[in-house]
């Protein structure tokens, strides 16, 4: 057992996980990500000898430090901890752990916090994107309680609005790797997007499931898995991602009709595991897959029409608002999601 580190456990958005500053963890990767998979408890399906919660969605690290850009507060490192397998990666980014990122760098001092509330440009190192959130500070002090209600989170909290821009291409080097709309792959028409998160788009109709099954319907599908697996790891190279085989990109978002007045229904694995929501990322991806013409995801969609608009990105449990607004020539030059956060744990931890 080392000396406890100082750390802070949150929820971000849908997802949970420690907070660390930079400055706390080993500087040597090795030592950090051996550091990591003890506090986490992996490998090991229920991660019993940690603080991991037996779920990608809850076994998830954010190193913070304060920035040297300008114009940025604080660079952000996501890590993904896998449950089972010794793995820690830094190849995606999250974008709902980076709810959590602008409160905890108030609550450590890294940015002052303004009465009201305070904004938070976050340098995201996985992709070398910015994003600038806003977190209520009223008496300069961090709120985590407020009426914003997020699906797949139970009550409300306070809003932690996050924008994003010029995240096309984040990991893939392009909008669309592959220079199309769409591609065939294993037989399956696919779009191969990357507007922030790296996601291979496809009907649900063409992987033979409706689209309204439960997560736990469709990890029970083994056909449908090693399909899905099949495309995934045919598509990872024609994205630029390389062997995508030990990576949690790119994700898999099946999707049907909207059922209940959004803009598309989606299910998504992340990439083994089916998400009982959608990443924020995954859904500024798929929100801009609905309006890329000649994707899958197209002709499924209900659109909208004008500069700014509202794409209600249906999931298992609810639905995720992107709000994008679009450039003359159609494409999405920013887009915008309402998440929130809530501090769980402050104190040190053991591994
Ligand atoms: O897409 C899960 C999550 C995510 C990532 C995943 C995320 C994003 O829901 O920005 O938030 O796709 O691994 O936390």
């Amino acid at each position: 057992m080392t000396d406890g580190v100082r750390c802070m456990w949150m929820r971000g958005g849908t997802s949970k996980g420690g907070y660390f500053l930079a400055g706390d963890l080993p500087a040597n990767t090795e030592e950090r990500d051996a550091f990591l998979l003890r506090v986490m408890g992996s490998p090991d399906v229920r991660q019993i000898d940690g603080m991991g919660g037996s779920d990608p969605l809850t076994s998830k690290v954010a190193v913070v430090q304060r920035s040297e850009r300008d114009g940025v507060d604080v660079d952000y490192l996501f890590l993904q901890v896998f449950v089972d397998r010794p793995i820690v990666t830094d190849a995606q980014n999250c974008g709902n752990i980076l709810a959590g990122v602008g409160p905890f760098a108030i609550e450590r001092g890294l940015v002052a916090a303004r009465d009201g509330e305070t904004p938070v440009a976050i340098f995201m190192e996985n992709t070398g994107q910015v994003a600038v959130e806003v977190v209520q500070t009223p008496g300069g002090k961090v709120s985590y309680v407020g009426e914003a209600k997020i699906d797949g989170v139970p009550g409300t909290s306070a809003p932690v609005p996050c924008e994003f821009k010029d995240t096309a291409g984040s990991s893939c080097g392009a909008l669309l790797p592959t220079g199309n709309p769409c591609d065939t792959v294993e037989g399956v028409e696919v779009t191969m997007i990357d507007n922030g998160m790296p996601c291979v788009v496809m009907r649900a109709s063409d992987m033979g499931i409706s689209g309204e099954e439960t997560p736990e319907e469709l990890e029970a599908n083994e056909d449908l898995r090693a399909k899905l697996e099949k495309i995934r790891l045919a598509c990872g190279p024609m994205m630029n991602l390389g062997d995508v085989a030990e990576k949690s990109v790119p994700k898999m978002t099946m999707v049907s009709a909207p059922r209940n007045g959004g803009a598309i229904s989606t299910r998504t694995f992340i990439p083994h595991r089916c998400h009982k929501t959608i990443g924020v990322l995954g859904a500024v991806s798929v929100a801009t897959a609905c309006l890329t013409k000649g994707s899958p995801a197209y002709d499924l969609a209900e659109r909208g029409a004008g500069a700014e608009r509202t794409l209600s990105v249906e999931h298992p449990t609810g639905e995720m608002s992107v709000v994008a607004k679009l450039d003359d020539s159609g494409a999405v030059a920013s887009a915008a999601i309402l998440r929130t956060a809530r501090k769980l744990m402050d104190g040190e931890v053991f591994a």
